[in-house]
């Protein structure tokens, strides 16, 4: 046996010894289950005694009933009404990485539309050499890519700028959802219609529109247009949800979800921005002395402990513990995620699932022994760019208290002797 299998073998022997003092040490409980014969195990339960469903049962499958509560939920007092509003995703309770379309969030300012694929169409105009119109079924004949990325609303967060408000990883931090997107470059189309006609392209723009009626017009500039713009029209294998905008919408890796289009109906090459609605009064960043500031696109390293968190408390005392999270950036992969379970004061490494996904969310693991003490939880990510996730402290140093977008600062949760988890303060 080699020494480092050695070591794993005594670690796992202190990981079963540890299991069976808990065991020890849940008194009552514990010696009940092993006084009485477990009828779990030793009767024929009813699942066993009767045939289960046959395969079409379901034809297109929903999660069991047991996990009816793993679903989107909204904040009601945070708008008038449903129309122009958010949800948020139940992250306290995924794992992995990538969100179902299922409990991903929403966010309509006018509401979802029904847009069948045989009434699509996607205009290319402005200055191209040949406008054109593309028809659901023109797009699926353009090379395909696949790629996973985060969609952020800018407002995530928002709500906790003044001080510790929504309790729950779900509300404060839900309003993101990660997703493999298949669908044709954005540089395609914009090939494909040609750009001759628009000169130099370094201070080019395009705009982007939906067909809804709110139309969540965005100018976006050349260079990302060309980058790494999706037109997608599947997600996790399978058509865009109603909801995200079915058939068709734009992907803007690592950018705010806001120029995300939904049921994308129009891009015009423009040789400046339109300084629309939702780049003007909306999704800017008022700081201390009442200006604005514009063009912020990008969203910065974040991330934020899943569990234990206020809707995912600890159940089962003193012992291991997983203690896990997600973390993103819009600059690039995440390189390290740290813990502190002490409000800041000191630091571990956690673990990353798998490294080095591009403006996609990744997960970090911490394995612990808990002493059944409380703990002021923290993450705090670094992403390839060198930056740092920063404190609400730091961040206000910076932004002042009056704005709502771009809250990426580091998230603490007060976990209490009890496993029971709230939202708090500490910087
Ligand atoms: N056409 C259209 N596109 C839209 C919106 C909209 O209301 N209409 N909302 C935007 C906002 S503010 C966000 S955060 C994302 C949310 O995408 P989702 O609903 O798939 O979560 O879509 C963006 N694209
Ligand atoms: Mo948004």
């Amino acid at each position: 046996m080699s020494e480092s299998s050695g070591k794993k073998g005594a670690s796992r022997r202190q990981f079963l010894t540890s299991v069976a003092a808990v065991g020890a040490g849940a008194v009552a409980a514990g010696a009940a289950r092993a006084a009485a014969p477990d009828p779990l195990i030793t009767e024929v339960q009813d699942w066993a005694r009767a045939t289960g469903d046959g395969v079409d049962a379901t034809p297109y499958g929903l999660p069991i009933e047991y996990e009816g509560d793993v679903i989107r939920r909204n904040v009601e007092w945070l708008t008038a009404d449903t129309i122009s509003s958010i949800n948020f995703t139940p992250i306290h309770a995924l794992d992995g990485t990538i969100t179902p379309q299922g409990c991903a969030f929403e966010r309509h300012h006018s509401g979802a539309i029904a847009l069948k694929k045989e009434d699509y169409r996607l205009m290319i105009n402005g200055l191209v050499d040949q406008p054109l119109v593309f028809s659901y079924a023109d797009l699926e004949r353009f090379p395909r890519e696949n790629h996973v990325y985060f969609c952020e609303c800018a407002a995530n967060s928002g709500m906790e700028w003044a001080g510790a408000q929504l309790n729950g990883a779900q509300f404060t931090h839900g309003m993101i959802h990660n997703m493999e997107y298949s669908g044709v470059s954005l540089r395609t189309l914009l090939e494909e219609a040609g750009l001759g006609a628009a000169g130099d392209l370094k201070d080019k723009w395009v705009y982007v529109e939906g067909a809804d009626a709110s139309s969540n017009g965005r100018s976006i500039p050349m260079e990302k247009a060309l980058d790494d713009c999706l037109i997608a029209f599947k997600a996790n294998g399978e058509a865009l949800r109603k909801e995200h905008g079915y058939p068709v919408r734009l992907v803007v890796p690592g950018w705010e979800g806001n120029m995300w289009v939904k049921w994308l109906r129009r891009i015009e090459v423009m040789d400046g921005p339109v300084e629309s609605r939702e780049e003007t009064s909306k999704y800017t960043d008022t700081l201390e002395d009442g200006t604005s500031r514009k063009w912020t696109w990008v969203m910065d390293a974040k991330s934020v402990v899943t569990s234990p968190s206020p809707q995912a408390p600890i159940t089962h005392g003193a012992g291991p513990l997983v203690i896990t999270g997600l973390a993103w950036s819009g600059r690039g992969a995440i390189t390290g995620v740290d813990v502190s379970v002490d409000g800041g004061k000191s630091w571990q490494p956690a673990r990353l699932a798998a490294p080095g996904q591009d403006k996609a969310l990744t997960r970090f693991y911490l394995d612990i022994t808990w002493d059944g003490s409380e703990m002021l939880l923290q993450s705090r990510a670094r992403d390839a760019s060198g930056y740092v996730q920063p404190t609400k402290a730091q961040l206000r140093e910076v932004r002042g208290l009056n704005s709502i977008y771009h809250n990426n600062a580091i998230q603490t949760w007060w976990v209490k002797a009890s496993g029971e988890a709230e939202n708090v303060e500490v910087s």
